[in-house]
């Protein structure tokens, strides 16, 4: 590969950054600006004119090139999952896996550099963090024997079974065509229309319903491959494998309500959060576990193992733990690593093979050409955030912007060119497809075994808590009452009918629907006697601790500077995150007379952006002052509405008062007066929300 100027190799003062672009620093002083050419520029403020008022000259070289270059910065989005965002890190096997399969990222204590990028589906790329939506979670493995995308979502299941109706689900759940809008939001007819017609979706919009939907960060989403995958051993040996990410800082959502103003206080919410953790040091991590089978696991499994809309319960067939995943890393540059990034279900490596799951054999077909469309040309793969990290050797040649050109006479093989033959096959080190007895007719026609649409769709419903449960109800009355036809609304009420009549009648209620509709027709009844799987349940499976976490601190003038230092230590022994909000960003004077800067305004800094709040005002009127101001009693009443744990001096009671505070505290609220009440504070934090609160 050609050594670009800047590249450290060459040049002494360069650095170059992980994206393998360069950066503009150079030691001693700025370094000069240059066109694309390299030629130094003179003038970078002014186009070359016939004279100072005069029209332009076709001459200038320079603005030509940047005006061309600038036209042509955009490339298309991503036709689903256009919002993401990107971060490095590394992935260590504990070898659990070695004797399963034979790929190379799995043998004991083997560190794998990993990319992963994690994005909404429907919006697009410039749409809020928070919508009611499915997140993506891709994996990009740089193996010693080549790439690995694990390309999942934080669900285990999909809307449908069948590849070829992607484009229409995709369709119905952008915006409508006719008017642009809604835009990443399923709320909406065309949304429902389809889903509804879809009953296989029935198991899916459970989930994308429940509060996995609205995530607080996505260093607290697991992840799921969705698939069955198939390992194979170094003696050919096959085993069906589920993939499954748990992140190490536990399970968290945001309620809806809290979700809708976090989009507008901050729509770089996740973002935001991500970068923000690693820059502060913070290494979000998740372990990777499997679900293991055999045939014979499968033959005797309620569904077909090769159905997406289908998951196996934990609790029927563990997940082992075979290696955990560190982000440690934020990209140098957005638009080369993460806009740039093609991953693609059909890159495997030996040891890691398909199963016969049509929608993986659909995504298989597409992604390549997803890449083809979006990157411009076959050579994606040189861009340095797709390139390999082992040796890539072979004789594909030529095509757009080719950066991995091969020397010499040789483009082909079979070759007796000796030495300069190049590579050869190698049926002993290369990837073996699993040889699995294919036979059938050519048939378009789904199995018996993918029939029933709801009995797992009812297991996930009764696996939740009942402030889970009510959650899904609330947000299917709010999706629902979005849409505008009364005919979709009662037939997604018919589906319900078969997934959970307390729910159907809720959801009902909620719409007000003018009679309760008859069931939907189903092709196999639902199952009742599937058990609750309590590793279904989010707030079942909460973190142990309070860490990953941040706290909104509301100071003003007089603050009490022991207390603050105390819960700045509480905080900070737990691993959370404390943030100064004050009126004014210059910051506030504490009671020892100490300016101490603040992090936020009080207006740019609402507390659905915490996970815990704290009012530290002293005695006498500071708090009714600010109670005065509509952020500050926006900030106490969304804290109590979202359920939050309300650390509060007393001298703040009239703000808490006046912005709907109960009259007695409740259990959500504590009390600070002394250091030892911060410790207590942050105890009480650790359930993140006070459900019990009305
Ligand atoms: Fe995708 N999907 N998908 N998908 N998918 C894309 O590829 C597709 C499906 C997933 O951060 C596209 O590069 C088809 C399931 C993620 O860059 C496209 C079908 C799951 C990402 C595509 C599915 C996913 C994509 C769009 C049904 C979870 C983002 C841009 C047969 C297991 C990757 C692109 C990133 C992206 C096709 C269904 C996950 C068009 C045809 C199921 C995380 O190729």
């Amino acid at each position: 590969m050609p050594t670009p100027s800047g590249d450290p190799k060459t040049d002494p003062v360069a650095t170059t950054t992980g994206a393998g672009g360069e950066t503009h620093q150079t030691a001693g002083g700025p370094s000069v600006l240059t066109t694309q050419q390299g030629v130094p520029v003179a003038d970078d403020q002014n186009t070359l004119r016939a004279g100072p008022r005069g029209p332009a000259l076709m001459e200038d070289f320079h603005f030509r090139e940047k005006m061309f270059h600038f036209d042509h910065e955009r490339i298309p989005e991503r036709v689903v999952h256009a919002r993401g965002f990107g971060v490095h890190g590394y992935f260590e096997s504990n070898g659990a896996l070695a004797s399963v399969s034979r790929a190379a990222v799995f043998g004991k204590g083997e560190k794998t550099p990993v990319f992963v990028r994690f994005s909404t589906v429907a919006g697009n790329k410039g749409s809020a963090d928070l919508p009611r939506d499915v997140r993506g979670f891709a994996t990009k493995f740089y193996t010693k024997e080549g790439n690995w995308d694990l390309v999942g979502n934080n669900m285990p299941v999909f809307f449908i079974q069948d590849p070829i109706k992607f484009p229409d689900m995709v369709h119905a759940f952008k915006q409508e065509p006719d008017r642009g809008f809604p835009q990443a939001a399923t709320a909406h007819d065309n949304a429902w229309d389809f889903l509804t017609l879809t009953p296989e979706s029935m198991h899916m919009i459970m989930w994308v319903m429940s509060d996995r939907g609205i995530p607080r960060s996505l260093r607290f989403i697991e992840g799921f491959g969705v698939h069955t995958f198939r390992l194979v051993d170094a003696g050919g040996k096959s085993t069906f494998v589920k993939f499954h990410w748990k992140p190490k800082l536990g399970l968290q959502s945001v309620v809806w309500n809290e979700a809708v103003k976090i989009n507008g206080a901050d729509p770089d919410f996740h973002r935001r959060d991500l970068w923000d953790a690693i820059q502060a040091g913070e290494r979000p991590e998740w372990e990777l576990g499997v679900q293991l089978f055999d045939e014979a696991f499968a033959e005797k499994f309620d569904f077909d193992i090769l159905d997406p809309t289908k998951l196996i319960p934990e609790e029927q067939l563990p997940v082992k733990v075979v290696g955990r995943m560190v982000l440690d890393r934020t990209v140098d540059n957005f638009f080369a690593e993460t806009e740039q990034v093609a991953f693609c279900t059909q890159n495997v490596v030996p040891g890691i093979d398909f199963s016969d799951d049509p929608l993986l054999q659909g995504r298989n077909f597409s992604y390549l050409d997803t890449q083809l469309k979006r990157l411009g040309g076959p050579n994606f793969t040189h861009i340095p955030i797709n390139a390999p990290k082992c040796p890539v050797i072979n004789f594909q040649q030529d095509g757009h912007m080719a950066m991995r050109n091969p020397k010499g006479r040789v483009n082909y093989e079979p070759n007796t060119w000796g030495d300069q033959a190049g590579p050869r096959e190698s049926p002993e080190k290369g990837f073996q497809t699993f040889p699995a007895a294919l036979n059938g007719t050519k048939v378009r026609a789904r199995p018996e075994t993918f029939a029933d649409h709801y009995s797992q769709a009812r297991q996930f419903f009764i696996s939740q808590t009942p402030v889970e449960q009510a959650h899904i109800a609330d947000a299917l009355i709010f999706e629902l009452s979005k849409v505008q036809r009364v005919d979709i609304r009662v037939r997604m009420v018919s589906h319900l009918l078969n997934i959970d009549q307390a729910l159907a009648d809720k959801v009902a209620a909620g719409l007000r629907l003018a009679e309760m509709p008859k069931p939907m027709p189903a092709a196999k009844p639902t199952r009742q006697d599937l058990k609750p799987s309590p590793a279904l349940s989010l707030l079942s499976n909460g973190p142990k601790s309070f860490a990953g976490r941040k706290v909104g601190v509301l100071v003003m003038d007089g603050a009490d500077a022991a207390l603050l230092k105390a819960l700045a230590g509480a905080l900070k022994a737990e691993g959370a995150t404390l943030k100064l909000i004050a009126p004014e960003v210059g910051g506030f004077k504490a009671s020892d007379g100490v300016m101490h800067p603040a992090d936020e305004k009080l207006e740019g800094a609402p507390s659905v952006l915490f996970d815990a709040v704290v009012i530290l005002a002293p005695e006498g009127g500071a708090a009714d002052q600010l109670a005065m101001k509509p952020a500050a009693r926006d900030f106490v009443a969304d804290a109590l509405a979202h359920k939050k744990f309300i650390g509060y001096t007393p001298g703040a009671m009239p703000l808490l008062q006046k912005a709907g505070a109960p009259e007695k505290p409740d259990g959500g609220m504590t009390s600070l007066k002394v250091a030892g009440d911060c410790d207590q504070f942050v105890e009480r934090c650790r359930q993140l929300r006070f459900w019990a609160r009305p």
